[in-house]
């Protein structure tokens, strides 16, 4: 699928779902998108996306990032009461990014944070877990993975820009998820490697619902 494709399939899911919406009392809106450019850590006040480290993310890349919420709450009120009493839409997330001007050839590992951006990198706190893990920092391959966390890995192309997607079974609990952090390494996915992939280069402020 390339990005424009992807993109607008994003777009239309949204649109769709808002033609469907009936003239009732608006449950929370189901989409969140972000577009920014990436500003120096100095600025993460009042930057929506800042980078730490400016070989691989220069602060004139830029970052596009759609959620969409399905089903759940933000859908009761909506299709599944109109006459066809029986339809029932999947519950879940979907997530998506889109970054350029980034590193060319470069395998980043990206994920879903719980805290905002920071002048520093840890301060986006560590990932957001579907199913807490006990143990933290989780590096079990049982809590860190895919299903239980958003990942959205990107390998740019010779001209620095990449996307990537990430659906899941469930959705944010809500002001528990604050932020999108681009790693310098690709995802771990073994034992005690789970869910790590290296230094923080770049964050991304996100209000996920
Ligand atoms: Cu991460």
């Amino acid at each position: 699928m390339s990005l424009v494709k992807a993109v607008t399939a994003a777009v239309a899911m949204g649109a769709s779902m808002a033609i469907a919406t009936p003239a009732v009392a608006a449950p929370p809106h189901p989409f969140v998108f972000v577009h920014d450019r990436f500003q120096p850590a100095a600025q993460a006040k009042s930057a929506g996306a800042v980078t730490y480290d400016k070989s691989l993310v220069p602060t004139s890349a830029s970052v596009f990032i759609a959620e969409a919420r399905v089903g759940g709450k933000g859908m009761k009120n909506r299709e599944g009461a109109q006459g066809h009493g029986q339809y029932k839409m999947h519950k879940g997330t979907f997530v998506f990014i889109s970054l350029r001007g980034l590193a060319r050839n470069h395998h980043f590992g990206i994920h879903v944070h719980t805290k905002p951006c920071g002048t520093k990198p840890d301060s986006s706190g560590p990932h957001y877990q579907n199913k807490p893990d006990p143990k933290q920092p989780s590096t079990n391959p049982k809590y860190a993975n895919p299903h239980n966390e958003v990942w959205l890995d990107v390998t740019t192309n010779k001209a620095g820009k990449g996307w990537a997607k990430s659906w899941v079974k469930w959705q944010f609990r809500s002001g528990e998820a604050h932020s999108v952090v681009i790693h310098k390494n690709a995802t771990g996915t073994t034992s005690g490697k789970a869910g790590q992939a290296g230094a923080r280069v770049a964050c991304v402020n996100v209000p996920f619902k």
